[in-house]
């Protein structure tokens, strides 16, 4: 029965939002919220973002200094593993290239390992870091964060699927491998990409 029904909805919102709906995938307009344990508290007084590995020099950020960072509202489309999609999100906050623009990566770095409070990670190819709608949030449409949905700060990465914009986001670690992040490591697919659903390795 819950099957019928994914699959009517599923062929119904394809046939209204042809390629700007993964497959697999159908339309909400709530917002779930999904993560693995507790929601951490974080106190913006001792709130950090640093960037460690493999780069010439550590760097790190607090709240104000990430504030005063150039700050951007990107528009894009939401595709979580579980089967849902949620269109036209505006995310407020900084561009992951406006960051690193203060961070000197080693030659080797290839990926990075995004670390959050509360002790999720998960890995992205510093590649596709680098594309130009992806970014640190602090706001969804217009209004701050709410705590359940990553307060104070989330990465997006609307490419890939929405376990890989890790909330309660913390720091990052440049490596020269691909190595696997939490939901990574129990079966998720270690790159994630809705358009070919690499779902689940
Ligand atoms: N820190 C952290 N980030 C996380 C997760 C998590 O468990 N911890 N879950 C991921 C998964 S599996 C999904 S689908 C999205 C859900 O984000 P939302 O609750 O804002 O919809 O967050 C991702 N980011
Ligand atoms: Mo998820």
């Amino acid at each position: 029965m819950a099957l019928d029904l994914f699959n009517r909805r599923s062929k119904e919102d394809h046939e209204r939002f042809g390629d700007r709906l993964p497959a697999g995938q159908k339309l909400t307009d709530g917002w779930p919220v999904l993560h693995y344990g507790g929601i951490p508290s974080i106190d913006l007084a001792t709130w950090k973002l640093s960037v460690v590995g493999l780069v010439e020099e550590e760097v790190s950020f607090t709240w104000e200094e990430f504030l005063a960072l150039p700050q951007t509202t990107l528009r894009s489309d939401i595709h979580c593993v579980t089967h849902w999609s949620k269109f036209d999100n505006d995310w407020t906050g900084v561009r992951f290239t406006d960051l690193v623009a203060h961070v000197k990566s080693k030659p080797g770095a290839k990926h990075v390992m995004v670390h959050s409070y509360g002790g999720y990670t998960t890995n992205v190819s510093l590649d596709e870091l680098m594309d130009d709608d992806v970014l640190f949030a602090h706001q969804h449409n217009g209004a701050p964060l709410a705590k359940e949905h990553g307060w104070p700060l989330r990465l997006v990465v609307p490419k890939l699927y929405f376990w890989k914009s890790a909330k309660w986001v913390r720091g990052l670690v440049f490596m020269e491998d691909e190595k696997p992040g939490f939901w990574e490591m129990y079966g998720y697919h270690i790159h994630g990409d809705p358009w070919t659903e690499e779902r689940y390795s």
